[in-house]
């Protein structure tokens, strides 16, 4: 076994600790797109209320605020189309038989197409200049997207994983980092889903059977621990005699 310096971070998880640095790890928000956490979008065209999706804003705000403070990776995904869908495989375009589904006219424009004001991010965790936008067509963000390319590049093996939905976008990423060999951490007061039991069952096949798809915690553990990084950074350093 190579000697290996642990993370110097560590918050109480399910189902053991999980070891992180800022260095090399991400904050990924996944999907926090009016599409699906505002009224007239597609959540609620399938039938969906939104409103528990909307219980994430604040918390989710409270840890993109403290990651950008302690000098994190941040992460936003979007899913979405061309807007000539040319990128929307036909089976996702008639799923469900709506009489309106994706590239139709809504309340926010055209349904999960770029560009539209529905298909875009919440204005409170709107991204800032220089955090990576990852336009993904399907439901995990690996899929059809440079996402592996922009962690590779800036070193990241681990990822900490919010957004919505629970079930969907977001254990579909899950997945496909656990098997491209990224530690995962999902914070579970940061995601959410229409539906609280699959929520709260696709929070529990994550951390089961030792980790098999990676580990999840609440997000005030890494928030004292991004915390403890940033007042570290801000403690004076002792004069030299
Ligand atoms: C869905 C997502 N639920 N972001 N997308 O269609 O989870």
């Amino acid at each position: 076994m190579p000697n290996q310096i642990p993370p110097p971070l560590t918050v109480p998880a399910e189902p053991y600790d999980f070891g992180f640095d800022v260095a090399t790890t991400a904050l990924v928000v996944i999907d926090m797109q009016r599409d699906f956490v505002e009224p007239g979008g597609f959540g609620e065209l399938l039938g969906n209320d939104v409103s528990p999706l909307q219980q994430v804003i604040d918390p989710l705000g409270r840890v993109l605020a403290a990651a950008r403070e302690a000098g994190m990776t941040v992460i936003h995904t979007r899913e979405g189309h061309r807007s000539d869908l040319s990128d929307c495989p036909p089976a996702k375009l008639a799923r469900g038989n709506l009489d309106v589904g994706i590239g139709d006219r809504g309340p926010n424009g055209r349904i999960l197409v770029r560009g539209e004001r529905g298909h875009d991010i919440v204005d409170e965790l709107y991204p800032l200049p220089g955090e990576p936008i990852v336009d993904k067509p399907g439901k995990g963000s690996f899929y059809g997207t440079d996402l592996d390319a922009i962690l590779h590049a800036r070193g990241v093996r681990r990822l900490i994983v919010t957004g919505v939905t629970t079930e969907v976008c977001v254990h579909t990423t899950v997945r496909e980092a656990n098997d491209r060999g990224y530690e995962v951490l999902v914070l579970s007061d940061c995601v959410q889903s229409y539906f609280p039991e699959f929520h709260r069952v696709a929070l529990a096949m994550i951390s089961a059977q030792g980790g098999i798809f990676g580990w999840v915690t609440p997000s005030t553990y890494v928030l004292d621990a991004l915390h403890s990084v940033h007042d570290s950074a801000a403690d004076p350093v002792p004069a030299l005699h």
